[in-house]
């Protein structure tokens, strides 16, 4: 892994390498001044990915300003052989949208591309450009008295164009699906150059091979989403969220089928979260306070939602909780009282990440396995990693509802960070092993990027990886599109 702390050395003839200053010129006459910058001071934020694992280098940051603009310096990297790093609000947590170290790459930045192109609240659709990020489209419907029903932790930074490129989950997954599940119709620049205009906002359009959906999850090696159609559901009138301790993640997994049992239909969110992990959140998060009496060893977040006014879900919650308490599933719960407690308990959740950020530096395993089975897997891994690791500190959590946990190691306590991250492998080796054995996948929600190429043939080898690779020289013959993701 590259060091950021590596000293400075004379400059290699791979340091020098760099794209033509003639093709940099003619971008600049496509997008202008305000859509180039090449000064490194510049382009060094955008070619560093969000968890410091990758410090590459672009020669350029291109952000034009329109779909046209985009597909005119596609076209011409085509014809100049300059290979492309598409990226959108660089919120990768497997370092899909950084370039190479010898820049010889450019990125491509949808930044620019921010706007609300329709928003259709009786057919419930929302038509944007890939630059907007999922937070403004969020309030963008909210604004029409409509949800779109995808939720990260990175909303506030990720848009709609990588998160459709990288097919986010998030925590509404257990409701309505990835984010592929919301996509009715995209807009795509081809590696050539070409747009193809498949804006449609049907719900029936069986019109052959699902284009859209290759481009969802293609981590940007078959071309630039440039704007999309998002389906949308009406607006919850109610909502109620709880915070629970309970003593096992075989407790919360209960709780679950107790919630399902009652009225799945309502469950708009179902996450667990480690005792450990919540108190590096109320140890680093400024304001970040647990609002129950006892700490415990898992906690669970549960959300129930409907658009239906007086649809009782307070009372739901309340009697589900109390009978679990009864039998001893629960310890402890906070229902919340106000919009603000809501938000509270919700930020408990969403700082896990940031928080085990400041705690030291971490292997991340973002895996699923069965609904199921996630206790059994988390109680094997664990014990897995701690002999493999003395002192390693296991941080699971995530998106129990839909299986989906990001089985996370925190460097042990005192030692040094380097000596842990270049361990990765052996650790994320040893996990991913008993991930097999719960009949699981490697990479549930963040894809494959540049950290996990090396596990795809393992994984995905012989008939399916041919067809992608396949795929990927149909539509990409010239390898421009990210380069060295996705694909070994
Ligand atoms: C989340 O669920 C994100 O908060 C990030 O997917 C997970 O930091 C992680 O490993
Ligand atoms: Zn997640």
């Amino acid at each position: 892994m590259p060091d950021s702390a590596a000293p400075n050395t004379a400059p290699t003839d791979t340091d020098r390498a760099g794209v033509p200053t003639a093709v940099l010129d003619t971008i600049r006459t496509i997008v202008g001044d305000r859509g180039i910058l090449t000064e490194p001071t510049d382009t060094a934020p955008y070619a560093e990915d969000w968890r410091r694992l990758y410090q590459g280098r672009a020669s350029a940051v291109i952000r034009p300003g329109t779909t046209a603009e985009l597909a005119a310096v596609v076209a011409l990297c085509a014809r100049s052989g300059t290979p492309i790093v598409p990226q959108g609000g660089n919120t990768s947590m497997v370092g899909g949208a950084v370039p190479n170290e010898d820049g010889s790459e450019l990125i491509l930045s949808t930044v620019r591309l921010n706007r609300i192109r329709d928003l259709d609240a009786a057919d419930l659709t929302l038509t944007i450009e890939a630059g907007v990020t999922l937070k403004a489209a969020q309030l963008a419907a909210a604004e029409q008295g409509c949800l779109l029903p995808l939720s990260i932790s990175s909303e506030g930074s990720a848009q709609i164009g990588g998160v459709l490129a990288t097919n986010a989950g998030g925590n509404n997954t257990v409701r309505y699906g990835n984010a592929r599940d919301l996509v009715l119709g995209l807009e795509v620049v081809l590696p050539d150059g070409t747009v193809w205009n498949g804006l449609r906002r049907l719900r029936k359009d069986n019109t052959g091979y699902c284009l859209r959906q290759l481009f969802v999850g293609s981590e940007g090696t078959l071309g630039v989403i440039t704007a999309a159609v998002m389906k949308l559901a009406p607006q919850p009138k109610e909502t109620a969220v709880a915070l629970c301790g309970v003593n096992s993640a075989e407790a919360a997994l209960s709780l679950f089928t107790r919630f399902q049992a009652h009225d799945a239909a309502s469950i708009s969110a179902f996450e667990l979260m480690s005792g450990l992990g919540m108190s590096f959140v109320v140890k680093h998060i400024p304001g970040a306070v647990l609002p129950l009496e006892t700490p415990a060893p898992f906690y669970v977040l549960v959300e129930l939602a409907s658009p239906r006014p007086g649809a009782g879900l307070r009372d739901m919650m309340e009697q589900i909780l109390e009978r679990a308490l009864g039998d001893d599933i629960l310890n402890d719960a906070a229902i919340a009282e106000s919009d603000a407690q809501r938000a509270a308990i919700w930020r408990l959740r969403e700082e896990h990440s940031e928080a085990q950020k400041r705690e030291g530096a971490s292997v991340k395993n973002d895996v699923s396995v069965p609904v199921s089975k996630v206790p059994g897997f988390i109680r094997q891994a664990t014990a897995a990693c701690e002999a493999l690791l003395p002192g390693v500190r296991v941080v699971p959590f995530g998106h129990i509802g839909d299986g989906n946990i990001h089985f996370n190691l925190e460097q042990p306590v005192g030692s040094e960070a380097a000596w842990f991250l270049a361990q990765d492998h052996v650790i994320m080796d040893a996990v991913n092993q008993v991930v097999r054995e719960y009949d699981g996948s490697f990479s549930a929600e963040h894809g494959i990027g540049r950290l996990k190429p090396y596990m795809m043939p393992d994984w995905r080898g012989g008939t399916e990886l041919a067809l992608m690779q396949r795929i990927k020289a149909a539509i990409d013959p010239g390898g421009i599109m990210n380069p060295g993701k996705l694909l070994p």
